[in-house]
């Protein structure tokens, strides 16, 4: 009987090798379900073998606002990076696999405190666990954005790391997909669509889908799906995270050079050039990093007392009054009578608002609460 590393290497194998188009999509989608669902089996034995003292991580603690992720291959600059944009001393070195375990250091910018995480080139062959990928990829995951460091002269090292993480379950700079499946307990597999499905009939989506074992169940449909977003969803353990890319060694790369690697990337991801040895870019990198976390600042000014402009809260842009209050203390939101603002979210200085009141950065903000 294989194992569950060699049937999910039959089948890769068999993906690899068939032609992708709309043709064969269906049939590459039960073969990719087939996948998802061995290595749901392979997590639980695992997370078994962890649980009775098995396998070694190299998780680290985190800390500070958010934690970003240094991704590329061996040799592409990435110790050379975080030693100057950190606190962290990591060894650096002109050969491949320098760096062994995740190296944690703190990036302090804005006023926000940022983790940046150094970890070992991720070769081909990571997600199936070569040179320790498996420990690196789960690090990458639990990560809040991944930065991508790539090397001008090596153009195609992306689209291998990138299919790495892809196949380790991560979905970058895209959201979830609208799809909805419930189980449920007979009736067969109904599909329900808001949207006109071009890529897959009614059976070959109930194809993939019972592939997971499920006889019957209920799916709502907002997009025209691919068989990989069905897939995903049912998978359940998609990461959907944001991910930036810095070109590095830009001292000793031509334009054209920098330009062909720069057209090799997907359309429309953050992208920024620096060379890590000489220190160039890197002021701006941080900006660039504090920018894609979607971080703002927001000053608190206690009841009758001045306001602290020293050390502002760092919470994500998207924030409301209510989301201060969870961050402060839990008995915020249950003490609470009003806020006041003043600052960029304020139509006038000290305006009362309510818990639903969308913030911005630069706020000064006082809460009011009950006794
Ligand atoms: N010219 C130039 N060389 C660089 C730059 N950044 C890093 N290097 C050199 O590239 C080599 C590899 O750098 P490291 O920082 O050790 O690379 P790494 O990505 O951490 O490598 P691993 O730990 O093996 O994965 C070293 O010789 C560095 O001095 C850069 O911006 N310009
Ligand atoms: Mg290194």
């Amino acid at each position: 009987m294989a194992t569950i590393e060699e049937q999910i290497k039959t089948i890769q194998t068999e993906i690899d090798k068939t032609q992708k188009n709309k043709a064969t999509e269906h049939h590459v989608g039960r073969l990719k379900a087939k996948i998802a669902k061995l290595k749901m089996a392979r997590e639980k034995a695992d997370a078994h073998a962890k649980a009775s003292g098995g396998g070694k991580g190299f998780e680290v603690k985190k800390s500070g606002d958010a934690t970003v992720a240094l991704v590329g291959f061996p040799s592409v600059g990435k110790s050379t990076l975080i030693n100057q944009v950190t606190d962290a001393k990591s060894e650096t070195a002109g050969y491949a696999f320098t760096t062994l375990t995740c190296i944690p250091g703190v990036m302090e910018h804005r006023g926000a405190k940022i983790q940046i995480l150094d970890l070992p080139g991720l070769i081909k062959g990571a997600a199936n666990g070569k040179g320790r990928g498996r420990e690196i990829l789960n690090v990458i995951r639990s990560s809040d954005m991944v930065l991508y460091i790539v090397d001008p002269f090596q153009d195609a090292h992306f689209r291998v790391l990138h299919k790495e993480l892809e196949l380790a379950g991560m979905r970058l700079n895209e959201g979830k997909p609208p799809v909805f499946i419930s189980r449920t307990d007979r009736g067969g597999i109904d599909v329900r669509t808001t949207v006109e499905q071009t890529r897959l009939t009614d059976e070959q989506i109930s194809d993939i889908i019972r592939e997971f074992g499920y006889t019957s169940a209920i799916v709502t449909l907002r997009t025209d799906v691919s068989a990989d977003q069905i897939v995903d969803i049912l998978a359940g353990n998609r990461i959907y995270s944001k991910a930036v890319v810095a070109i590095n060694k830009i001292d000793i790369a031509k334009e054209e050079q920098l330009v062909h690697m720069e057209n090799m990337l997907p359309k429309g991801w953050p992208l920024m050039r620096i060379s890590a040895f000489k220190g160039d870019g890197l002021e701006e990198l941080k900006d660039f990093i504090y920018d894609n976390l979607g971080f703002m600042r927001v000053f608190l000014k206690p009841q009758g007392q001045e306001a602290d402009m020293e050390e502002p809260l760092i919470i994500k842009d998207t924030s409301r009054v209510e989301d201060v209050c969870n961050n402060l203390h839990r008995d915020f939101v249950r003490k609470f009578r009003f806020g006041r603002v003043k600052g960029p979210s304020a139509k006038f200085d000290w305006q009362r608002v309510g818990l639903d009141h969308l913030l911005k950065d630069g706020d000064i903000l006082t809460i009011i609460t009950r006794r």
